[in-house]
């Protein structure tokens, strides 16, 4: 450890729903922390030789790398107890962490899919989405090879069946429509106070609510496909939650800055 590096490290896609949840989580508990941008597609090899999967986000604390959203967050919460984002009361917890769990493997993946099938014909929307903190040789090569990572999406969002993006788009509508109806008087999904519930709903919903002035709001001006995919969501009770959560509980970055 040097001393600009505060010893804690976030690998990341800068527009990413899981990565947005570790960023929010070491925001939230104000956790200086290095960000290294990767590209999706090259990411592999520098993730992979880490840690020995290809997933990001990922988060280096000391000598340890921690893969996955929900096992960062656990990690933070033992290492940095405050603010709290587990509920004290048994129960409470209980069920915010079922939340989560909903939300990392059924909503989060099919909110992505279905974003996904309106950006697979906007390559030079992605680069920029993607590949924006990087220098302008590495955004060229990046929208030069983009024609490859477009057969893989294809390929691994299962595009060629129609039925997919079917379920895609109704597994979004229901992530909002749960939001909608389970938040209680304080807004919050698990008991009164903001927790990994929420954090986790509100980040893996907002590519649909594309919440404004945060670290996940889409560049401007977006393709007319991804505009319309966008508004079509904007009057859901859910996209106002998300909006409402972003507004009161997205801590400022504490991204540290060599
Ligand atoms: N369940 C994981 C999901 C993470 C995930 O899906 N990461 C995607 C980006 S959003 C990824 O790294 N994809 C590239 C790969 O699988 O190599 C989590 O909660 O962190």
């Amino acid at each position: 450890m040097t001393t600009s590096d505060p010893g804690v490290e976030l690998l990341q896609f800068p527009y990413s729903h899981f990565n947005e949840k570790a960023r929010w989580a070491l925001d939230w508990k104000r956790v200086p922390h290095l960000r290294t941008h990767l590209l999706p597609g090259t990411h592999a090899g520098t993730v992979r030789k880490r840690t020995g999967q290809t997933m990001v986000p990922v988060v280096r604390l000391g000598e340890e790398h921690v893969p996955g959203s929900a096992r960062i967050i656990d990690e933070l919460e033992r290492r940095y107890p405050e603010p709290p984002l587990y509920p004290k009361d048994p129960e409470l917890r209980r069920r915010a962490l079922e939340i989560q769990e909903r939300f990392d493997e059924e909503f989060g993946p099919r909110i992505r899919q279905a974003l996904f099938s309106v950006l697979i014909d906007e390559p030079g929307y992605v680069c920029r989405m993607f590949a924006s903190p990087h220098p302008w040789p590495v955004r060229a090569f990046y929208r030069a090879i983009f024609p490859i990572g477009r057969i893989q999406i294809r390929r691994a969002y299962h595009f060629d069946d129609p039925q997919e993006v079917t379920r895609a788009h109704a597994a979004t509508r229901a992530a909002l429509d749960f939001v909608a109806t389970e938040a209680g008087p304080t807004g919050a999904l698990a008991g009164d106070e903001f927790s990994v519930a929420d954090l986790a709903a509100a980040a893996l919903l907002a590519p649909a609510a594309n919440p404004p002035d945060s670290p996940m709001t889409r560049p401007e001006p977006m393709p007319k496909s991804v505009r319309r995919w966008t508004e079509q969501w904007q009057d859901h009770p859910g996209v106002a939650w998300v909006h409402a959560s972003y507004r009161r509980h997205r801590s400022p970055s504490a991204e540290v800055r060599t």
